[in-house]
């Protein structure tokens, strides 16, 4: 890892076609931001990215990346990681992709405690398939296939991770670009699994979770007496359904991440001492 790694190093050549004005712009310079400052570069940087929108990010930034199926972005980082402890791996992804087809994984990838991050834009509905409503999206959200709204209360991924045994839990918002860094800085220095849900407007779809309402609701529980080690106080602030909190809501310092319990370690790409003959030629056949 090289010391004079700017952000902009992880920027890609690639164009973005999001809409002017799309949250996730602000989520990916956060994101960049965060792995430069945390050491990384591009070249022991992993991006897996899930499907819709925001999953276009792994194109969007230089540094190796997977495209995953829908929802399935997880078991893929999971993979990458245990083939290669070394690697710094983030998993990126819609509200969609992590709390609908993907929620069963979700789960399980919180309590696999591995030590990897993942960081989900949030623009409570679908904006890739033009604008239906999503897990998150509001009980009377109103859109084309569901003219009434969905009708149903809104997933709380944070209480679902709570739930599940997560190590660490924050709430960002793409806006606050300083901000955001620093709560994606502090989810990729966890050991273990670091999620970040991001507030990240869908400026076309989307005119009700806009930048105005979250700058409005948001508090920055820096500015509160919030004791993120305090998995009560975390649970109570969680389940307040009427206020927006911006910050790391729960961490478990004591956090053990899976490959360390396990004892993996040394990438699977690295042929040890006495193998087989022959398995530096099996190995290639997968590069
Ligand atoms: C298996 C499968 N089912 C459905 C789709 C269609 N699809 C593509 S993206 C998407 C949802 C995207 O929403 P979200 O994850 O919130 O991402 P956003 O576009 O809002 O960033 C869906 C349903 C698909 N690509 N694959
Ligand atoms: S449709 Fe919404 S989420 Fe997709 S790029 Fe446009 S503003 Fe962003
Ligand atoms: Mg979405």
């Amino acid at each position: 890892m090289s010391s004079d790694v700017r952000f902009t190093d992880f920027k890609s050549d690639k164009q973005p076609t999001w809409c002017p004005g799309c949250g996730d712009f602000g989520t990916m310079n956060g994101m960049m931001k965060a792995l430069a400052e945390t050491g990384n570069d591009p070249d022991n940087t992993f991006v897996v990215a899930g499907i819709g929108c925001s999953g276009k990010i792994g194109t969007y930034m230089h540094s190796y990346a997977l495209h995953g199926v829908h929802g399935r972005a997880l078991p893929v980082g999971i993979g990458v990681k245990m083939a290669n402890p070394d690697l710094e791996v983030m998993v990126a992804g819609g509200d969609g992709d992590g709390y609908s087809i993907g929620a069963g994984h979700f789960i399980h990838a919180v309590r696999r405690n591995v030590d990897m991050s993942y960081v989900v834009m949030d623009n409570r509905i679908y904006g890739l398939t033009k604008g239906q409503a999503s897990p998150t999206s509001r009980e009377d959200f109103e859109t084309g296939t569901t003219p009434d709204g969905p009708q149903q209360p809104p997933v709380n991924p944070k209480a679902l991770a709570l739930a599940s045994g997560a190590t660490f839990i924050a709430q960002s918002f793409s806006s606050n670009s300083q901000r955001h860094a620093e709560i994606v800085q502090q989810a990729i220095e966890h050991d273990g699994f670091g999620f970040v849900n991001v507030y990240s407007p869908c400026v076309t779809f989307n005119d009700v979770d806009t930048y105005d309402y979250f700058r409005d609701t948001i508090v920055d529980l820096d500015e509160t007496d919030h004791d993120s080690n305090n998995r009560d106080q975390a649970k109570d602030k969680i389940l307040e359904s009427d206020k927006e909190y911006m910050g790391v809501l729960y961490q478990d310092e004591d956090s053990v991440p899976f490959e360390k319990r396990e004892g993996v370690e040394g990438s699977m790409a690295e042929i040890p001492d006495g193998a087989p003959e022959g398995a530096m030629d099996l190995v290639r056949e997968f590069y």
